[in-house]
């Protein structure tokens, strides 16, 4: 049994302040401030956290964690890794416990993004979820996890053998020109109903993330969102539009961070039978440069 989820994440930021507002107020995510030095955590849903925040600087992705379905899925992980003589640790108490959950291995993925494969989440089920900001739904989370996540994993062909290993599937689902005339093949793998929770190969990145996918239940508060984003004057990199592969609509914002946070509504079931495309149904249109988007959907 392999990963079942994009589970939580972890992130470095300089400015904690910001993040507080951005992620609470702008985005409808619920804070949760134990008064934890320079820590924080958002909600999206029942789980007691889905983000982690560290203020230290760094403005990256610190660690993901991918579910499996139990203690026994983790253990048979870990021969998996093993038999693929990839170096990983088993988590300490102490180290499940700061992560809410009951077990973790640790490893690095071939692009060396901390990667935690976690079992057992903690669920507060008398804490009804409470967004940050007014909203019509929620977030679309429960089996399909966090979102999907881009990630620079330099290496593709290396990195899709890593990631089959821990369960997930898929391949190229874009044929896309480039501006310097090369032709790029981004990679998308899924692990559930959602089409991709995890998609590398668009190029050069500094960071460990180039963006994290978010869907809401409701386009109207994707709507909203996006005014209130535009009132705000920040930088949107990808305009409205619909992909192909996930047939999601959605845009890209920077966070104050500097990478980006996708917010979508709509998208489909993972599909079937693979596909690919030379573009994406409408929209996405190239607008704020530097966020390692500047392609042509
Ligand atoms: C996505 O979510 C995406 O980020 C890109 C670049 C293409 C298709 C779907
Ligand atoms: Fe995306």
């Amino acid at each position: 049994m392999g990963v079942i989820e994009l589970g939580y994440l972890g992130f470095s930021v300089s400015d904690g302040e910001a993040w507080k507002k951005y992620a609470s107020a702008t985005v409808g995510m619920q804070l949760v401030d134990k008064g934890e030095k320079n820590r924080f955590h958002f909600r999206m849903d029942q789980w007691s956290r889905r983000i982690t925040v560290d203020v230290n600087g760094k403005d990256d992705l610190s660690y993901i964690g991918w579910r499996v379905s139990d203690l026994d899925a983790l253990a048979e992980m870990a021969d998996t890794l093993a038999g693929a003589n990839i170096d990983f640790a088993w988590g300490t108490d102490e180290e499940a416990e700061e992560r809410d959950v009951l077990g973790l291995l640790k490893l690095l993925s071939p692009g060396g993004v901390p990667t935690e494969i976690f079992h057992s989440p903690q669920v507060d089920v008398g804490k009804p979820f409470h967004p940050g900001r007014p909203m019509y739904g929620k977030f679309l989370t429960g089996d399909q996890g966090i979102g999907h996540i881009i990630l620079n994993e330099p290496d593709v062909e290396k990195a899709i053998a890593f990631y089959k290993l821990i369960g997930m599937s898929g391949g190229v689902d874009y044929k896309l020109a480039l501006p310097n005339g090369m032709i790029a093949q981004p990679v998308f793998m899924s692990c559930n109903e959602r089409q991709h929770s995890v998609a590398f190969g668009l190029g050069p990145m500094e960071k460990h993330i180039n963006h994290l996918m978010i869907e809401y239940t409701e386009l109207d508060d994707v709507g909203l969102i996006h005014d209130d984003i535009r009132k705000q004057d920040i930088d949107v990199a990808l305009q409205l539009g619909k992909h192909a592969n996930d047939q999601a609509v959605t845009f890209y914002a920077a966070t104050p961070s500097g990478w980006l946070l996708e917010m979508g509504w709509g998208a489909r079931k993972t599909l079937k039978h693979s596909e690919y495309y030379r573009g994406d149904v409408f929209g996405h249109g190239s607008e704020a440069k530097g966020y390692g988007m500047d392609i042509e959907l």
